[in-house]
């Protein structure tokens, strides 16, 4: 109906919104004339709305409704083999000038790349619905709420979207009541419907775009349906962009994990941790110790803003609302917090495996192997098949609220206070288990040399060493040695008495015999159990070229079957390794040319001494 005469459409559009908000007006009449969808959906973020949505997901064969005994008001969906994951190559900083973007970032001049998204938009939710969603990331009461609409044309997309963050009327009554600025975020499946076509169940196209204008705060993201290529708010926003507004307006948006722990004296710390893609922020956010006495709360598994707070103190908040957490791995003896929080339902399980009962299933959910499933590709599928049942990054997403072990100050506007950070790789050789920096700027240091093997989060080869900043390599929306020399000026904002210690982890190394050297998981909690004690400076540790590393009996091992040449592999800081690392380091260093900030390249020096005796 809109074809012929969008123009009208755009204006009727426009004119039975739930707002009278001009500048969001504006923008959704601009996006209809350029997408022209069949029609132009408010999202109001109500349940209902929710449930009519997924009813017709369900119709379309997007979604598989799942047992209502096993996983309430739950679904699956399964995206076309081609789209399952975020894609690097594809993902684009496009600031007024190059140099902004610096050398971690595909870049394109902001006026072609608009000229070629257009283009690509241009009718591009023919035979759609064009949904509105207004939403914040953080929390509406904060003192300064982060806004953003996202205008997509996959339902999938919003009622995920609803689980990941706060959306819908509410939002948008304070935006219009405030004026406030919004991050526009326009997202479309790519796959106009023409009059006789058949729509497939999971639409996308082979050309995808995920393009961020850093300076105009905008995203635009086309063709792709998953995770962090289309939930806008979620690395798009709450890392990209926010990383750029958190330059401008001092204070850190990063890819971490909050977790709050309690010793048996019930004295709490709150602990942040940036490892990269799929190498364990959810598992330790949703820990459960295996030592007596000690409890962990989550507060947050992916995102964490940092902020100066009033008091000289860093205090953390998690911008999200909801889980997006790799499936594989993740069972009752792994993460039995997570399997809780799923358990009561309300989730969109992608890309897992289905069980002959309507239930999900991925690799490492139980020890016993179901004797038949249907894979995510749709095929029947046993353990003799020889494939994995569940896509290697298929992921569950389940709202944070169902989570047992939630923390009280996840429900804390401004945050709550830093105690130490954790930056981790999956390194199977080289990184000891757990590293004390020597000062803030070594801790820094180690975050800007972080390192991991790559992962299936990302389409590309998997298990290749990269540097990863802070876990922040495709996240980073500026120059890369600008972010860390903002680490260094935010830093300098604060109490220095007050500055969170900086720890090292990898919970990855390998034995001698190829094994993972540390069991991982809830035995993490050992780990953590030495950080705080460092923190209260009752723990022992040696110094070692590379930093602090637990003596022998500094970490608590009882009820742990662990050989002492696996605490020796998991601990070891071997020279001959360092050596290589740091000729690592300096390749790594050399590409930052002259943005790498003197402090941070100092430290490099430091290291080299140490290393080479
Ligand atoms: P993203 O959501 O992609 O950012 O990933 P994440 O960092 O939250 O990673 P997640 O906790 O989902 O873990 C990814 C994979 O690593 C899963 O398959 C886990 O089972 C595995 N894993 C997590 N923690 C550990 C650990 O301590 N030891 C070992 N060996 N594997 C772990
Ligand atoms: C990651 O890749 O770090 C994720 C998944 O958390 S996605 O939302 O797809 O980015
Ligand atoms: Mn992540």
């Amino acid at each position: 109906m809109a074809k012929n005469s969008s123009l009208a459409f755009a204006d009727r559009a426009v004119a039975e919104a739930p707002t009278s908000y001009g500048k969001l007006l504006d923008w959704v009449k601009e996006v209809a004339e350029l997408t022209e969808p069949d029609s132009v959906y408010w999202v109001d973020g109500s349940q209902a709305e929710y449930d009519r949505l997924a009813g017709e997901l369900v119709e379309a064969g997007t979604f598989v409704k799942l047992s209502e005994d096993k996983l309430p008001n739950s679904y699956a969906a399964f995206s076309d083999p081609a789209d399952v994951a975020r894609v690097e190559d594809r993902t684009f900083i496009c600031s007024e000038k190059e140099e902004d973007a610096g050398f971690t970032n595909n870049w394109m001049d902001p006026s072609e790349m608009k000229g070629i998204l257009k283009d690509a938009f241009a009718g591009s939710m023919h035979g759609r619905t064009m949904y509105v969603i207004p939403f914040v990331m953080g929390h509406l009461e904060a003192d300064d709420p982060k806004f953003g609409v996202e205008i997509t044309d996959s339902a999938y997309v919003v009622n995920s979207m609803r689980i990941m963050a706060r959306i819908g009327t509410d939002v948008l009554k304070k935006m219009e009541e405030t004026e406030a600025f919004f991050v526009p975020a326009l997202h479309s499946v790519g796959a106009p419907l023409e009059e006789g076509d058949a729509d497939v169940a999971w639409p996308c196209n082979e050309t995808k775009w995920i393009v961020h204008f850093p300076e105009e705060r905008s995203i635009w993201s086309y063709g792709s349906g998953y995770g962090g290529n289309a939930l806008l708010g979620k690395k798009c926003y709450a890392l990209r962009i926010a990383s750029v507004m958190a330059r401008d307006e001092g204070w850190l948006a990063e890819h971490m994990l909050i977790l709050k722990l309690t010793n048996p004296e019930g004295k709490s710390y709150t602990i942040s941790g940036a490892f990269p893609s799929a190498c364990g922020k959810t598992n330790l956010a949703l820990i459960e110790p295996t030592i007596d006495g000690w409890k962990a709360e989550t507060l947050g598994d992916d995102i964490t803003w940092i902020r100066p707070g009033k008091d000289g103190e860093f205090r953390v908040v998690n911008p999200e609302a909801g889980y997006f957490g790799v499936a594989p791995g993740t069972g009752w003896g792994t993460n039995p917090n997570a399997m809780k929080a799923i358990s009561q339902g309300n989730s969109i399980f992608t890309n897992v495996a289905l069980t002959d009962d309507g239930g999900v299933w991925w690799e490492g959910m139980t020890d016993e192997v179901p004797a038949h499933l249907t894979d995510w590709r749709g095929n029947d599928w046993t353990p003799e098949s020889g494939t994995p049942a569940a896509h290697p990054n298929s992921r569950f997403c389940t709202p944070i609220d169902q989570t047992e072990m939630l923390a009280d100050e996840y429900n804390e506007p401004n945050g709550v206070k830093l105690d130490a950070i954790l930056f981790g790789g999956r390194r199977k050789t080289t990184i000891p288990l757990v590293t004390e920096s020597f000062d803030w700027e070594d801790g820094i240091f180690k975050g800007a040399t972080l390192s991991s093997e790559t992962t299936a989060a990302a389409v590309g080869a998997v298990g290749v060493v990269r540097r990863d900043p802070m876990a922040m390599l495709p996240f980073i929306g500026y120059d890369a040695g600008d972010y860390l020399e903002h680490w260094v000026k935010v830093s300098g904002e604060v109490d220095q008495a007050k500055l969170p210690k900086i720890y090292l982890v990898n919970w990855f190394r390998r034995n001698r015999d190829g094994g993972f050297a540390w069991p991982g998981f809830g035995e993490n909690s050992r780990v953590l159990k030495w950080v705080v004690e460092r923190l209260e400076g009752t723990a022992d540790a040696t110094e070692t070229p590379v930093g602090y590393i637990p003596t022998a009996d500094a970490l608590d091992l009882t009820g742990l079957d662990l050989s002492a040449a696996d605490l020796e592999d998991a601990l070891r800081v071997d020279t001959g390794e360092w050596k290589d690392e740091v000729a690592s380091i300096e390749e790594w260093f050399a590409r930052f040319g002259a943005s790498l900030p003197a402090s941070i390249a100092g430290q490099l020096d430091g290291l080299r001494q140490r290393v080479n005796g």
